[in-house]
């Protein structure tokens, strides 16, 4: 992460209060640069802002990006003032620019935003106990729950088909035939755990397209560390990180954090001995989600659970492994192969779920 930009200009530009402390690089998120802006406020008190940096390169319009942020961020806010809970903790504060605006775009050409810090509370890499996944199933189901009648027209689609997990098993294909790297070569056996599973990439965009499954309003990035876990309670508090808010499947998000948080090992682990899906884990999700919905999905959504948590986890192992073969322009990448070394844990992932298939099946049955 670079950190030759120019702060002072950048924070001069947004309504904090105070004198400013310090800026700290903050997080692990694979997309944004992340920073912990401090301020001493007029009482003398600590205040802490996150700040980012919006990656452009992604989001390619971040002006219609903030605008989903405001509209979904002031609609969550009414709904939990209306259900008595407290808004500055349970969803994400904008802080507005001097000029009123949600972002600032500055001097260099970056797109900045910020937010109220979310105290007393943490994400995770990895899940430490199992009440904590329960309670991100539960977070995340009652996210979905909240904006069930958000209007969906009103989303602009920051990421075209983005859990368009066919067009994602195209783009990997041609990734695969250019080959800009030379790198093929060296990863044939994985290259094959794709190929043997392509035909699977086109069942739930069939089924969306046939009308089947139902369009909601998605977060369709529900990796664990997008959940804020209380630190007294150990209730998922918060959910963050909603630059991809769009209409999709709840299937994408059930599925995405099956895949993050029901590995109990990190994402990048080369000792593919410690990755697996661990079946308790899925439980607990799978019984905090279907709680937090409020047990309003559809019995075809329900059966096609443990499906979404294989295809979401081969999804993103795809991801990886094309931008492996693309040269890591997309994901940050901290060591030399860091995205094969994670397209390998999605794949043991997805070996792990087809052997355990019917136990999912039977945990999904016993809580819906
Ligand atoms: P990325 O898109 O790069 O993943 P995130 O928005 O998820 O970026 O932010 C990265 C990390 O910063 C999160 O995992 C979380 O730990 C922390 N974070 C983000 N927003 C807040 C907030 N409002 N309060 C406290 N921590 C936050
Ligand atoms: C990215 O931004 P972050 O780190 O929460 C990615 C997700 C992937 C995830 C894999 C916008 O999430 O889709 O599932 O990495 N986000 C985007 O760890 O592409
Ligand atoms: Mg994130």
């Amino acid at each position: 992460m670079s950190n030759n930009y120019n702060f002072e200009e950048i924070v001069n530009h947004f309504n904090y209060e105070g004198d400013l402390i310090k800026v700290e690089p903050y997080g692990s998120g694979h997309i944004n640069d992340t920073f912990a802006v401090t301020f001493n406020n007029y009482e003398g008190e600590a205040v802490r802002y996150i700040l980012q940096r919006i990656n452009t390169n992604i989001f390619k319009e971040p002006k219609k990006l903030m605008e989903n942020i405001e509209n979904v961020t002031r609609f969550l806010k009414n709904k939990i003032n209306a259900l008595g809970g407290n808004p500055h903790r349970e969803t994400l504060n904008l802080i507005y620019t001097v000029d009123h605006k949600p972002f600032y775009h500055s001097s260099s050409g970056d797109y900045w935003r910020s937010y109220v810090f979310i105290e007393g509370a943490k994400t995770y890499q990895v899940v430490e106990t199992l009440q904590h996944f329960y309670n991100a199933g539960k977070a995340l189901g009652n996210f979905e729950q909240l904006l069930s009648d958000f209007p969906a027209e009103k989303l602009h689609e920051t990421i075209p088909n983005f859990h368009n997990t066919k067009a994602r098993y195209e783009e990997f294909l041609k990734a695969l035939a250019e080959d800009k790297m030379n790198r093929a070569k060296d990863i044939k056996k994985e290259i094959e755990f794709v190929l043997e599973r392509g035909k699977e990439t086109t069942i739930l965009v069939d089924l969306l397209n046939e009308g089947k499954l139902p369009l909601r309003v998605t977060h369709n990035d529900t990796k664990f560390n997008n959940v804020m876990i209380d630190n007294e309670t150990g209730e998922g508090i918060c959910v963050i990180d909603l630059d991809t808010i769009m209409p999709g499947l709840s299937l994408y998000d059930f599925g995405d954090s099956i895949r993050s948080g029901a590995n109990p090992a990190e994402e990048d682990e080369r000792d593919l001995s410690k990755v697996s899906m661990d079946l308790s884990l899925f439980e607990h999700f799978t019984r905090g989600f279907l709680e937090g919905t409020k047990h309003s999905l559809r019995d075809i959504e329900i059966e096609y659970l443990p499906f979404a948590a294989k295809i979401m986890t081969l999804e993103c192992g795809i991801r990886f492994l094309g931008d492996y073969l693309n040269g890591d322009t997309y994901f940050k990448i901290h060591r030399e192969d860091h995205n094969l070394d994670r397209a390998r844990t999605q794949f043991k992932m997805v070996m792990d779920m087809e052997g355990k298939f019917s136990k999912m099946k039977a945990i999904v049955k016993k809580y819906s």
